[in-house]
Parts: structure tokens; C-alpha cells; sequence
């Protein structure tokens, strides 16, 4: 089986390439990657039955050659940072959108099966004290310019589907946590400062709560959805891992040992969303799926363990991320 990975060198990408290769000996994988700033050749080091090709998924010419060659594509490549995007939402729209539909369109061309890789935060955000959580029939209402992109990206998929007849499937996950996360993302800033010795960073009041799911569970599930899941479908993808900012920097410096309010609260993220919450009932009732990671303290600390353990992977850009955001005043 030839599958091509777009985005592959980013964390949740390089995570899939990884566990793909590991637990499917019929798997040859083909990266299809730009190493932007959020992508690492090191992330995806070392392995066998592996191609990599560094190019731009909006690369009409090269991402119809590769996807000629393919049985599958699974489609991570995007611009994933919320904080980014608020500074310059441009390559958001020119990945995210123009990236989504160069795919589509090959995959049209040469009937190629996708998966297409795209987030909760499509569906807006919920109110703290909201019973309800987000299913597949939640309207879409994205409030900031990353998941007004993703929404997008979402749309074009779903009309490809309808309108040609692509073989896509979507899916929409919760906050991931796990190895290979770039600095710059919440519970690696902060476990990164811990062992650098400098205290943890909360927007606002850190009342935000976020879904957490491990890359891994996050990956399976793909895989679930690959295998068993309905050409034209969206499933929902989490671990019922709901968390305020607050009560996961207090869990971090549990572990590390540290005062439970030895953190700063610095400048709030603009339009913030509120609440995320999952119902990922389709996905295990119809395709039998559930996460290895359940307990997100338990996860949590093999997070720990590993950024302590490879701190040559994330230290070159450790400085420089910190650096940014002192000047955004977070
Ligand atoms: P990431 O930023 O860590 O990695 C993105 C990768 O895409 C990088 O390797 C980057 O070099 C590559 N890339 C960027 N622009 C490209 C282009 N034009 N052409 C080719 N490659 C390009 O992101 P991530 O956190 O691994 O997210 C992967 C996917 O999962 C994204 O589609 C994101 O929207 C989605 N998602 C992420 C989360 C999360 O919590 N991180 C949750 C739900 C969904
Ligand atoms: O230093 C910080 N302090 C802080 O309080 C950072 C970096 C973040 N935060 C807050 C903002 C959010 O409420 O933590 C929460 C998580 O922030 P991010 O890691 O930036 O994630 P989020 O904006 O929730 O989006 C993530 O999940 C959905 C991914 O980055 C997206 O790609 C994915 O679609």
C-alpha cells in the first residue's frame, strides 16, 4: 500500500508516518512536506519504506505527480497556529484553502482515496457552563481566520464528494498533545519552560477549556476511519479530555514538583474561544474505536518524560519562539 502523507514533518504528520510504518509492514509512505518553520526532517529521522519530497502541497504540477502514484493520501499539510494566524492569516489562506483544493483536485483527477485531516475548532466554540459538546450535525461558525480556513477546507472536500465523486472522508479532532509538538503550542511551551527553570504562560484568566486527546489516539482513529469509516462521512474525533488552561499548568507544575501558582498570566489571545467538547460517539459506537490514552495525567507525564529525554529536538527553536512571543506581550 502507497500512501502519501502531506504535512508529514509536522507533529501530528510525523506521529502518523511513525506509527504507520510501525504497526503496517505493507505500508510504503511518501512525505510531501514544505518544512516550514513547523516542520522537522529530524521528527521523521531513521526511517525505512519512507521517501521524502520537500515541496508545497499547492504545487499543482508535483502534487499531481505523487498523487498518481498513490493508493491513499492522508492530508495534515496546514498552517495550524491560531496565534500566527492572528499576526498574518495569509499563508493560512493559501495552504489551508488553496493547499485543500490543489489535493482535491488531484485526487479527482487520478481516483485517489483521501482522508482529509481538519479540527473541532470548525465548529466555533461552547460556553463554559454549555451541557452540550460538538457532534457531526453542529453547524459550522469558525471565529478566528486558522479555523475559518479549516472550515473551508472542510467545505470544498465535502463538495468534491458530492459533486465528482472524490472517495474522501473527514475528520474533525480535539487538541492534540504528544512527542514532536513544536514549542510554540500550549502544553510543550510550558513544559519546555518548566525544564528551562522559567514559569508557564497563561492567557487571560486560563479558564479556556480545551478537549485533549494523545497524537496516538488521534492517529488510530484515522486509521479506524481509513478502514471502516463511510466515503462522504465527517466523524468527530476525542477523548473526552476536557481541561481548563489553568487546571493542566497546575498539573504540569505538580509534576514538576512546583508551587500550583508558581505561573504568570500574560495578554489574552484575540476572539479566544472559549470551550471545546467532543461527543466522538459515531466513532466508537459505528466503528468500534477507543483511545489506549484515557487518562490525560497519564499522558501527560510520558509527554514530560519525552520532552525531557529529547530536548535536542526542540532546543534550536526554543529561543526563538520565546523571542516572538515576548513581542506579542504573551
Ligand atoms: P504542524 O504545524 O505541527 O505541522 C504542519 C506541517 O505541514 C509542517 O510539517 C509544515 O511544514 C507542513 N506544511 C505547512 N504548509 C505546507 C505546504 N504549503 N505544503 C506542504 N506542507 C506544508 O501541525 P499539526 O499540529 O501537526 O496539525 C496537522 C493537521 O492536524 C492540521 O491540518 C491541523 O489543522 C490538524 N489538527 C491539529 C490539531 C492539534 O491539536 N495540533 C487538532 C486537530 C486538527
Ligand atoms: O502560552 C500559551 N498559553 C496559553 O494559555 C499558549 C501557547 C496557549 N495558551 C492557551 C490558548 C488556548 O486556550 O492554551 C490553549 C491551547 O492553545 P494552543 O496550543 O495554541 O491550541 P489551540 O489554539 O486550542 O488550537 C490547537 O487545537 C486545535 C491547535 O493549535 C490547532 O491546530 C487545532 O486545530
Amino acid at each position: 500500500m502507497r500512501v502519501l502523507v502531506t504535512g508529514g514533518a509536522g507533529f501530528i504528520g510525523a506521529n502518523f508516518v511513525r506509527q504507520t510504518l510501525q504497526e503496517r509492514l505493507e505500508a510504503h509512505v511518501t512525505i510531501l512536506d514544505a518544512l516550514t518553520y513547523a516542520g522537522s526532517r529530524a521528527s521523521v529521522a531513521g526511517l525505512e519504506r519512507l521517501t521524502f519530497v520537500e515541496g508545497d502541497v499547492a504545487d499543482a504540477r508535483l502534487v499531481n505527480r505523487l498523487v498518481e502514484k498513490t493508493d491513499l493520501v492522508v492530508h495534515f499539510a496546514a498552517e495550524s497556529h491560531n496565534d500566527n494566524a492572528l499576526m498574518d492569516p495569509s499563508p493560512f489562506v493559501q495552504t489551508n484553502v488553496i493547499g485543500t483544493f490543489t489535493l482535491l483536485e488531484a485526487v479527482r483527477k487520478h481516483g485517489v482515496r483521501l482522508h482529509h485531516i481538519s479540527t473541532d475548532e470548525v465548529y466555533g466554540d461552547l460556553g463554559l457552563d454549555d451541557p452540550a459538546k460538538f457532534t457531526p450535525g453542529t453547524p459550522y461558525n469558525p471565529s478566528s481566520p486558522y479555523s475559518a480556513t479549516k472550515a473551508s477546507s472542510d467545505l470544498l472536500v465535502r463538495a468534491w464528494v458530492r459533486s465528482f465523486g472524490v472517495q474522501a472522508t473527514i475528520s474533525n479532532c480535539s487538541n492534540n498533545y504528544g512527542p514532536y509538538q513544536h514549542v510554540e503550542k500550549f502544553i510543550p511551551r510550558q513544559i519546555t519552560n518548566l525544564i528551562d527553570g522559567a514559569r508557564p504562560r497563561v492567557y487571560g484568566a486560563g479558564l479556556n477549556v480545551r478537549d485533549w486527546i494523545h497524537v496516538e489516539d488521534h492517529n488510530s482513529a484515522v486509521w479506524t476511519i481509513i478502514e471502516r469509516g463511510q466515503i462522504g462521512e465527517t466523524y468527530l474525533i476525542g477523548a473526552d479530555g476536557e481541561m481548563t488552561n489553568l487546571e493542566v499548568v497546575r498539573l504540569l507544575l505538580a509534576e514538576f514538583g512546583q508551587d500550583p501558582d508558581g505561573f504568570e498570566h500574560v495578554n489574552d489571545r484575540a476572539g479566544h474561544d472559549l470551550r471545546y467538547a467532543i461527543d466522538s460517539s459515531r466513532l466508537r459506537d459505528e466503528l468500534g474505536w477507543s483511545p489506549r490514552y484515557p487518562d490525560f495525567a497519564d499522558g501527560l507525564r510520558a509527554t514530560i518524560d519525552w520532552y525531557r529525554a529529547n530536548e535536542a529536538w526542540w532546543r534550536p527553536v526554543k529561543e526563538a519562539t520565546e523571542t516572538k512571543y515576548a513581542a506579542w506581550g504573551h
